[in-house]
């Protein structure tokens, strides 16, 4: 936890408060989460959320979680799942997640998730959740056969995460922004049915320049997990995988360095990769490569990449080299994160009538 903040630890109301309402914090909360379904993250994932994450961190009350239900969405082994879960926490660490500042947990260890997910399910349209666009997409790809209520159900589970922490802020990328909507729009249906102070209504935090980066194969689609594998750059990958991917991606017809994503989009998306790991802006890096041609481009980028996730590929070696280090992380963050969810739970499920009545406020 970080600076001054009204509410204890776990949110409970300060000396004076009512004990049915939602602490007012001085620290913002901030939630996210990442799915464990690939041994490494992406850059997509890094530059569009664990970035902003990192950064959040002196300002806000982080919690970040390992979305292990999420995962079951995709029918993983479970050897696989259970390697993932570590390999995605150590990522976390790896990049900058501080446990002693941020609550850092597995979804899964936390109850609540599923058990808020079910009175969100209660006052969910079935048409509003078959409107989400990630669902349409995926259950397309699949095809009737392989599509699970889970599937159907993942925005909703999303909702909860991020209700059960009265977050106000969620760094995520463009991907997000429609499930983000769907969260905000339950907390306000849930305050309007029951009172206000029911739920916190939270806020999309979506980073422009880095919100959507773009598979390098397909400059039209996200950089996806599930993607061309061609087009991808996973954070674990080695030096010559990156080196070769980068000198492999899309760049349009021409071979000037400019910034037109409309029509040279793949050009654009490698820009925006190299703005965003140096720090430099746009205009800089196109003025820089005046005169010159992709290939230029493509090789600096390539080692600017190589050179940026070096030390991050060690780091995450180091942590899952220490499993019980790793467990021992995960394991208090549950309990950290349990605290806090159990009391938000408690609040919304007594408003829903569930269990005995809370005294009033
Ligand atoms: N290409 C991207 N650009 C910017 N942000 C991205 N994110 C994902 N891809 C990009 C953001 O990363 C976070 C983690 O996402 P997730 O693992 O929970 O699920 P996802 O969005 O479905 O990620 P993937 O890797 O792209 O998986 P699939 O293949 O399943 O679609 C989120 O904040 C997301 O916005």
């Amino acid at each position: 936890m970080l600076g001054v903040s009204t509410a204890s630890p776990d949110n409970r109301p300060a000396a004076g408060q009512a004990p049915n309402a939602p602490a007012p914090a001085l620290v913002k909360r901030a939630f996210s989460g990442i799915q464990p379904t690939a041994d490494s993250l992406h850059l997509g994932n890094y530059l569009g959320a664990l970035k902003q994450w990192v950064a959040l961190q002196d300002d806000y009350d982080c919690v970040y979680s390992v979305v292990d239900l999420h995962a079951l969405t995709v029918s993983p082994e479970p050897e696989a799942l259970r390697r993932r879960v570590r390999a995605t926490a150590a990522q976390f660490l790896a990049a900058g997640v501080d446990p002693d500042k941020s609550i850092l947990f597995v979804q899964s260890q936390v109850p609540q998730h599923a058990q808020l997910t079910w009175l969100l399910n209660c006052l969910t349209g079935f048409g509003e959740a078959g409107r989400m666009t990630q669902f349409k997409d995926k259950s397309t790809k699949l095809g009737s056969q392989g599509v699970t209520v889970g599937l159907f159900d993942y925005p909703v589970l999303m909702a909860a995460d991020i209700l059960l922490y009265d977050a106000q802020v969620v760094p995520v990328g463009e991907d997000q922004r429609q499930h983000l909507e769907l969260s905000r729009t339950l907390a306000e249906r849930l305050n309007s049915r029951f009172g206000e102070g029911t739920a916190q209504v939270p806020e999309a935090l979506i980073v422009k320049a880095t919100a959507k980066i773009h598979d390098l194969q397909e400059p039209a689609a996200k950089m996806s997990k599930t993607g061309h594998p061609a087009g991808i750059i996973e954070l674990l990958d080695p030096p010559e995988v990156i080196v070769k991917r980068i000198k492999s991606a899309v760049t349009d017809s021409g071979t000037e360095v400019r910034w037109n994503p409309e029509e040279q989009p793949g050009l654009a998306n490698l820009l925006g990769i190299y703005a965003a790991l140096t720090g430099q802006s746009v205009e800089a890096i196109v003025a820089a490569y005046e005169g010159k041609m992709y290939g230029h481009l493509k090789q600096d980028l390539a080692q600017i990449v190589v050179e940026a996730l070096a030390p991050f590929r060690e780091r995450t070696a180091l942590y899952l080299a220490d499993p019980a280090q790793l467990d021992a992380i995960l394991s208090s963050g549950a309990q950290r994160a349990e605290q806090i969810a159990a009391t938000v739970y408690g609040r919304m499920a007594e408003r829903f009538g569930l269990g005995p009545e809370l005294p009033p406020a």
